[in-house]
């Protein structure tokens, strides 16, 4: 019913942080595409849970990306389920993958399911940290990962995450100049309008995280991008 491929502008919210109801309600009346839930610490069923239900009282598409199999749970639109292209551990390819779909595969709605290829681009990260992500990188390096996303494991999305800083505008040229059919996301340090913008000029999509829980005025001003 919803069409990721339209979708321009994302905020992304952390359960694991504190958001009162009237910034909330902004963040989901402000024209954005969609929520989407997701973190990298101190996510669980509990904060997952809490801040869907304050979410689902909106008209707005809601995903999960899920961050462990422990804080999966079913009332969202989508599942993002990302895979760590340039992680130096298995589990983040496709360990935990392995796992929940050994557990839960009978059970699982595969429409409701997008498989995301990242790459993180921050080494101080908490998930450039987390994953063991190799964060030097060329943009020949980057140009290879995101071949591979769209010509060989063919993935619907490429999400460079910058996560907590902002990118190099030359590598996010290098992603999007080997795709087509994949979409590119773009994630990490944008602080207001000036910075969506650049980013979107050559994103598909921008995610919008940080700034929600310590400028909402300026993470409000973002989704002009669409106008
Ligand atoms: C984080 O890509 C998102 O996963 C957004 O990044 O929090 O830096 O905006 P920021």
């Amino acid at each position: 019913m919803y069409d990721i491929t339209k979708w321009q502008h994302i905020f992304k919210l952390d359960p694991a942080k504190t958001i009162s109801d009237e910034d909330l309600d902004k963040i989901c009346m402000s024209n954005t595409d969609a929520i989407m839930i997701g973190g990298t610490d101190d996510i669980t069923l509990d904060n997952v849970i809490h801040l869907m239900s304050r979410v689902r009282r909106y008209p707005l598409p809601l995903v999960l990306e899920i961050a462990n199999v422990e804080s999966v749970m079913p009332g969202f639109d989508f599942y993002f389920v990302p895979t760590v292209l340039n992680s130096q551990d298995v589990q983040y390819h496709n360990g935990i993958l392995h796992k929940a779909l050994k557990e839960y595969g009978h059970a699982i709605d595969f429409d409701e399911m997008i498989f995301e290829g990242y790459v993180v681009l921050n080494q101080d990260s908490k998930v450039g940290q987390v994953t063991k992500a190799n964060c030097d990188l060329t943009t020949e390096d980057l140009e290879a990962y995101a071949l591979m996303a769209e010509e060989m494991y063919k993935l619907p999305i490429l999400y460079l995450e910058y996560s907590g800083t902002y990118g190099d505008m030359e590598m996010v040229k290098a992603a999007k100049s080997k795709l087509q059919s994949t979409q590119l996301f773009y994630g990490g340090g944008i602080r207001n309008l000036d910075d969506a913008k650049e980013v979107f000029e050559i994103a598909d999509t921008i995610i919008v995280g940080n700034v929600i829980y310590d400028d909402i005025k300026h993470a409000l001003k973002t989704v002009k991008i669409k106008e």
